[in-house]
């Protein structure tokens, strides 16, 4: 066994004591921490069937409550003989298989900490949050990531901190389920009110932003999330986006279906032909989906006439679903749409189920607490007359307080993020109906959304800029019929010199993921700048939007 020593947990902007007194008053924070959840739900539901997917090895899983209490309880052990401790943070990043469940479920039993990175992170993301948070170790599961470790452990060791050690899963072999292998470890969990885990922001900067989230507050969001979705034992929800992006985790998600003793399928690729395929045969009874994926699925379903008689619910968010495909979405699939908006940090609002299709088509529904405060505010933060647009700002029991900065807590992101009061800026632009319904008009942030994945400008800029001959950078997003946005970048050059063709693929060999790449570049002489001078992101994504010629695939 490699012990490693890390860092204890930081202290982290929690809520002040009159509001945690008050959540529990409400009930909505419990004394439930994750270690007792999945022990509580593995053995109240045991026969039930809990997780079916692939496994690492691509073999066909199909684990009960059971089963998964098993797997957990070995995860948890091998882990732990890989050198992790209670309080550690741990990087998972793995695809959509049944270990990825295992995994989070054994960090929860061992009182690690998951920081839940997506397969597509790279070495520029993945040393970020190691460094952040002194991670102890990076759980993996294909071949691509396996060979990055090196890399990630050489720029940790840089910046002079301790590497984390290399987690393979696929070098366990198919015993998990058996209960073979490492010793077991006893459960440790973690206080409620303790952070349970990181989850990522999007981001407006470039720099990740890591969310501690605690089992007081994100269980009850879970909790409500399944009443709100009307999951049951008899749910069977599909998982098509990232397993370890917030809203298929808890919107409702996987948390959620579990809480209420459902079964998660686990698809392994997005595809429609794959969903449709598992729909089918699981008899999946919900899917969460990004609005281009909603999209994609609507079209199929017209050319290919699946069975999706088993589907009740669409729930779509992560970027704002079209109006038009709102509408398909009833009549095409077959299916209730839910429209969610929701955020890693907090806050997330459904359409209900019993809702008029007035607000369900076009509204991105309501907050799940009737204590999540709503503010909605001109650019001084004086609030907006009822029903007129604004930035949104909001509190409440399951929105952080502020994001996880060892040794800087109250500055950066923290300071521009949060209010002094304790309300977090969204960076959306909303309106409020009557009913209490949000309609996500814009963005005030300096974020690109390209099909539910956000991208900080900044990001992108700052390392093209270290490019020799480019002298100004900026990153738009242009609208984009399929991914909603498509990242633009704008570059100016030395005027006279070449220039450079190779953006792109430099940003690629720096280590960016991939999703984060431009689409396209474009090359200026000049750019539009605001009345103090500063580059107009505004004028420029005008410029782009109406000049040039209509955005074709540069990739
Ligand atoms: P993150 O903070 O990275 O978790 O991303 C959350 C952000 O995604 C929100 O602040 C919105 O900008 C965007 N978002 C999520 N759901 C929706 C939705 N249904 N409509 C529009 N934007 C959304
Ligand atoms: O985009 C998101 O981050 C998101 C969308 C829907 C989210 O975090 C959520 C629901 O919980």
């Amino acid at each position: 066994m490699t012990e490693t020593t890390r860092s204890p947990v930081a202290a982290f902007p929690t809520w002040p004591e009159e509001a945690r007194r008050r959540y529990r008053e409400l009930g909505y924070w419990t004394d439930e921490t994750f270690a007792e959840f999945v022990a509580d739900r593995c053995a109240r539901f045991a026969d039930n069937v809990a997780v079916v997917g692939l496994d690492a090895h691509g073999r066909e899983t199909r684990w009960t409550y059971a089963d998964l209490a098993v797997a957990a309880e070995q995860a948890a052990a091998r882990v732990a003989t890989a050198g992790v401790a209670p309080g550690d943070r741990v990087v998972v990043a793995l695809p959509n298989i049944a270990e990825f469940v295992a995994v989070v479920f054994g960090l929860f039993r061992l009182g690690a900490l998951p920081i839940f990175a997506l397969p597509t992170h790279r070495e520029v993301e993945l040393t970020q949050f190691c460094v952040t948070a002194d991670a102890a170790a990076m759980v993996v599961a294909t071949d691509d990531l396996a060979e990055l470790h090196a890399v990630v452990a050489d720029r940790v060791r840089e910046q002079g901190i301790e590497p984390p050690v290399l987690v393979d899963i696929r070098g366990w072999g198919d015993s998990l389920r058996h209960g073979h292998g490492a010793p077991r470890v006893r459960p440790a969990g973690r206080a409620e009110e303790d952070i349970a885990f990181l989850q990522l922001s999007g981001g407006t900067t470039g720099t990740a932003k890591l969310i501690p989230r605690t089992a007081a507050d994100y269980l009850y969001s879970v909790r409500e999330s399944a009443a709100i979705c009307g999951l049951t034992e008899e749910s069977a929800l599909l998982v098509v986006l990232p397993a370890a992006h917030n809203f298929p985790m808890s919107s409702p998600g996987i948390l959620g279906v579990l809480h209420g003793g459902g079964r998660v399928v686990l698809a392994p690729d997005p595809s429609p032909r794959t969903a449709f395929a598992l729909i089918a045969r699981e008899r999946v009874t919900d899917a969460s989906l990004v609005p281009p994926l909603a999209q994609a699925w609507v079209s199929a379903a017209r050319r290919r006439t699946p069975d999706l008689s088993s589907l009740r619910t669409i729930q779509v968010g992560g970027s704002k679903l079209a109006d038009s495909v709102a509408a398909e979405i009833g009549p095409v699939l077959g299916a209730r749409l839910q429209q969610v908006f929701g955020m890693a940090e907090g806050l997330v609002n459904y359409t209900r189920l019993d809702d008029p299709d007035e607000l369900v088509l076009t509204t991105q529904g309501r907050p799940i607490s009737p204590d999540d405060e709503i503010l909605i505010v001109d650019e001084d933060d004086n609030p907006v007359p009822d029903g007129a647009e604004g930035s949104l700002l909001t509190r409440g029991p399951y929105t952080i307080r502020g994001y996880y900065r060892p040794g800087d807590p109250g500055g950066g992101p923290n300071r521009d993020s949060f209010t002094a009061d304790g309300f977090y800026r969204t960076g959306d632009r909303v309106r409020r109906l009557p009913t209490g319904h949000l309609v996500v008009t814009g963005r005030d942030k300096d974020q690109i959304n390209r099909a539910g994945e956000k991208v900080a400008t900044d990001e992108i800029e700052g390392l093209v800029l270290a490019h020799p001959d480019v002298l100004d950078a900026v990153a738009v997003g242009l609208p984009d019929p399929y991914l909603g946005e498509s990242i633009c970048l704008v570059v100016r050059t030395e005027p006279g010199r070449p220039r450079p063709d190779d953006l792109v693929d430099r940003l690629a060999a720096a280590g960016l993921a991939s999703y984060k790449l431009p689409d396209r570049v474009e090359f200026l002489d000049a750019f539009p700048e605001t009345h103090v001078g500063k580059n107009s992101r505004r004028e420029l994504r005008q410029l782009l939007t109406q000049q040039l010629r209509p955005a074709d695939d540069q990739r």
